[in-house]
């Protein structure tokens, strides 16, 4: 089966650029689209072909599905590459995709639909044998039967939005007093963010690890798993650093993760890329949280210990043809971190857009660059603050760390503030070096400024 002839990037930034450098070493012609504002960015400059797709608006651009077909359209694309972020899990958008003869390349609709309903996720998962947090059976109904499961699971619960994400919609409750309160609040936040208000309960953990196991499936639903991501690392649930493997995942362990995610994948009768998160917690239990089906920000970490170009692999997968390697002949090798360098103050996390004025990136033994800045390229106000992702490969953890340090310690961007310094005093960190974090890291070490 021949591949795509050309494929249109309906994203920008690091991803955008990302996607076009697989197309070329796949000789796939690329298309770029960009906003008013995206006139001078990177990606427009090196894709093949690029096409303004509206205003700086993102609802207007980016968002824009009419726009982005008509430019898939009038440029003859075969394909279209969603990126993260914006219409990557937009069910809508992967049937208008193929309504008019696109191919969308992400899972189907239906696997969108279902990643983006967690209480039913969970639901189907529990059903297969995964292991589930306790709580509640798919979505509340009323209070009065709220507060019965409350009970029963005992409190410290934690209320999820059904369609969420990114922590809106979610309230941890410590005891019967606050639930009322928080359904509520819960509800009206999930309503006004995703115009849904569904909510389901479950116990609530502390003290977790946030470990996530990418997986890759083709037509015939063969599943590769691709080990693990440690996501621990993160502020107000934004990751800011990420690695592969887990510094506390053991052999055995890995491949207990590795198991359910291939089960998860089936169960869902998921296809392309894609990612189940779970629970890690102290006493070593898993549980299923959710999945993501696009690509995510930190696949590159798994590209480090795998050997395997996943953009490249999803591209393929969606064209039809098998997976390019069989599970028993895919090793882990070495460690990978990536460092999230995003435009905004290292210690507030206050966006900091603006135009850079000076930049060196850094390189040599080890060290991978993904982004889509240059010297002179004002970074907008209109969109994400991931400038750039910086990676370390070493042949352990303890080299990608004096990596990652070496590397940080090269990069000069000027002109705008970004999270150097933060991931300088992270990698510094004791309890960072010694694996010993959680998502609550952050809270209690209280990174301050050098
Ligand atoms: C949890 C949890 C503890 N117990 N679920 C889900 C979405 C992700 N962004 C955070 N999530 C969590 N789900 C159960 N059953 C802890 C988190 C969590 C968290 C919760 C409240 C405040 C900050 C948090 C930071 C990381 C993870």
């Amino acid at each position: 089966m021949p591949l795509f002839r050309k494929i249109l990037i309906a994203n920008r930034g690091e991803i955008a650029v990302r996607v076009i450098r697989a197309c070329r070493e796949l000789g796939i012609r690329t298309v770029a689209v960009y906003s008013e504002i995206d006139r001078g960015s990177m990606h427009v400059r090196l894709a093949d072909e690029a096409i303004c797709i509206g205003p700086a608006r993102v609802a207007d651009s980016y968002l824009n599905i009419p726009s982005i077909l008509s430019a898939a359209e009038v440029t003859d694309s075969d394909a279209i590459h969603p990126g993260y972020g914006f219409l990557s899990e937009n069910p809508q958008f992967a049937e208008a995709c193929s309504k008019s003869r696109i191919a969308f390349i992400g899972p189907t609709a239906d696997n969108i639909r279902l990643g983006g309903n967690k209480a039913r996720a969970k639901q189907v998962m529990k059903k297969h044998g995964i292991p589930v947090v306790p709580g509640s059976d798919g979505i509340l109904n009323d209070k009065k039967a709220t507060m019965a499961i409350a009970r029963k699971i005992g409190f410290p619960i934690i209320v999820k939005a059904s369609a969420g994400g990114g922590g809106r919609g979610m309230r941890v409750v410590y005891d019967e007093m606050q639930l009322d309160q928080a359904l509520t609040a819960a509800e009206t936040e999930a309503m006004a963010s995703f115009g849904n208000g569904d909510l389901y309960i479950e116990k609530y953990i502390p003290n977790i690890r946030h470990i996530e196991v990418q997986i890759a499936v083709d037509r015939e639903g063969n599943v590769l798993q691709l080990g693990e991501r440690d996501c621990s690392v993160q502020r107000r649930h934004q990751k800011l650093l990420e690695e592969s493997p887990s510094p506390i995942i053991t052999e055995k362990l890995r491949d207990k993760f590795g198991k359910y995610a291939v089960k998860a994948a089936e169960a869902l009768r998921y296809r392309n890329l894609g990612t189940i998160e779970f629970i890690f917690d102290k006493e070593e239990n898993i549980y299923f949280m959710e999945i993501n089906t696009r690509v995510q920000v930190e696949h590159p970490v798994t590209e480090m210990v795998t050997g395997i170009d996943i953009i490249k692999e999803q591209i393929r997968l969606a064209t039809g043809l098998p997976l390019s390697i069989k599970q028993r002949n895919m090793h882990l090798r070495g460690h990978s971190i990536e460092c999230r360098i995003n435009a905004e103050d290292p210690f507030t996390f206050v966006p900091s857009p603006g135009k850079i004025s000076f930049y060196y990136q850094p390189g040599g033994p080890g060290i991978r660059v993904d982004s889509s800045i240059y010297c002179g390229y004002t970074v907008p106000p209109h969109y994400d603050s991931l400038i750039a992702k910086l990676i370390a490969y070493g042949s352990n953890r303890k080299e990608a760390i004096d990596r990652m340090r070496r590397a940080l310690g090269e990069y000069r961007i000027e002109g705008i503030k970004t999270t150097i310094p933060f991931h300088k005093t992270v990698l510094s960190n004791p309890d960072f070096i010694s694996g010993n974090f959680d998502t609550g890291y952050l809270e209690r070490v209280n990174v301050k400024g050098p």
